[in-house]
């Protein structure tokens, strides 16, 4: 990766993986693309420009301007919102992707366009779900999923494209808020049990899901941007887990540090059947082998860090 155009740069993911970039490659070399870019943001400091994904002649000429040779396409509509407004999911999630493909055939990028564990349905093994297995989801973000690891897969094949991608679990992070997700509660609960004490969770006691803290989630995405393209038997998309984890365990983690932190539940029903039909936990051995995953950050570590960097936060006015 030496010139790399990060779409979707200002959401949950792109805000702190793009300025890992620019520290690894420099400012000058990773752009920093998004529908709505915001002036005053920490991104100020390398190239910023505004895009919307589904303009692919928008995107070919940014590609050309900057010498791009490396996609990273993290514009989505995640699966709470998706289902609100499932064409707009399509949209973005698969037209928004195919002018990524299209543009990287006619250009020569590499392309990485994260899947999800949203990729999985109800007729998926749930407990130490494969590599390799059926994939038949019922929200219309896991059909976006599904439909870009089978054309980013298609796109190698048949062109050379380099893709690669993983199967991102719940991303729990404190730069920027969850953008309307399932798995958004494992980062409220942090939120909320230093502004108020107490956290009311969407999703009941015993919903497992896979889930990982955001320097692992870079991590993953550069170490395998960055792997021999010898090693790789899979490419789209490679399951990857920190942790599997149900809200009162991640509650007991938090009253360690905060013992009258209390969890309610109100159940959201259309969250609770998404997560019902994800997977519990993946396994990831194929990420392991092929390209030498390994989360650094487990539940323990993670929640004493949440919860020292959102207390700073509320403790400044910034929350
Ligand atoms: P997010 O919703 O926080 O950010 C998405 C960004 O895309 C936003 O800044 C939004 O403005 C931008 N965007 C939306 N429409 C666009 C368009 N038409 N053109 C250009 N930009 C547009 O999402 P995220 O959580 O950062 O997720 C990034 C990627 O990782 C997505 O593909 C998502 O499916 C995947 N993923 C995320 C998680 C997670 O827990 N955060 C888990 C699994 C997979
Ligand atoms: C969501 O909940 O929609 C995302 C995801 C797991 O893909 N966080």
């Amino acid at each position: 990766m030496k010139n790399i155009l990060v779409i979707g740069s200002f959401g949950q993911i792109g805000s702190e993986l793009t300025p890992e970039l620019r520290k690894r490659y420099g400012s000058s070399h990773v752009v920093a693309a998004d529908l709505c870019p915001k002036p005053d943001s920490p991104l100020a400091d390398g190239p910023v420009e505004k895009l919307d994904i589904t303009d692919a002649e928008a995107l070919a000429g940014l590609v050309k301007k900057y010498s791009i040779d490396t996609i990273i396409n993290l514009a989505a509509i995640l699966s709470a919102v998706g289902e609100k407004k499932p064409m707009l999911a399509w949209n973005i999630g698969v037209n928004g992707m195919l002018n990524c493909l299209e543009v990287a055939r006619e250009l020569g990028c590499a392309v990485f366009t994260p899947s999800s564990i949203a990729a999985f349905g109800p007729d998926t093994p749930a407990d130490d779900t494969p590599q390799d297995t059926i994939q038949r989801p019922c929200t219309m973000y896991g059909v976006t999923k599904v439909t870009g690891e089978l054309m980013s897969d298609y796109y190698f094949k048949k062109y050379g494209v380099d893709t690669r991608s993983v199967r991102y679990p719940g991303i729990i992070s404190n730069v920027t808020l969850p953008g309307g997700g399932t798995t958004d509660y494992a980062v409220e609960i942090y939120y909320d049990a230093v502004k108020k004490g107490s956290y009311t969770s969407p999703l009941g006691a015993g919903t497992f899901l896979d889930m990982m803290y955001m320097p692992d989630a870079i991590d993953a995405c550069i170490n395998l941007m960055e792997a021999d393209p010898s090693k790789l038997k899979h490419r789209n998309s490679f399951n990857i887990s920190a942790m599997s984890i149900d809200p009162e365990m991640l509650a007991a983690e938090i009253r360690k540090h905060l013992p009258g932190f209390v969890l309610n539940y109100d159940i959201e029903p259309v969250k609770q059947g998404i997560a019902n039909s994800w997977p519990n936990s993946m396994n990831d051995s194929c990420a392991r082998e092929e390209w030498g995953w390994k989360p650094n950050w487990n539940l323990q570590d993670m929640t004493a860090d949440m919860l020292k960097v959102v207390g700073e936060k509320f403790a400044k006015g910034l929350i």
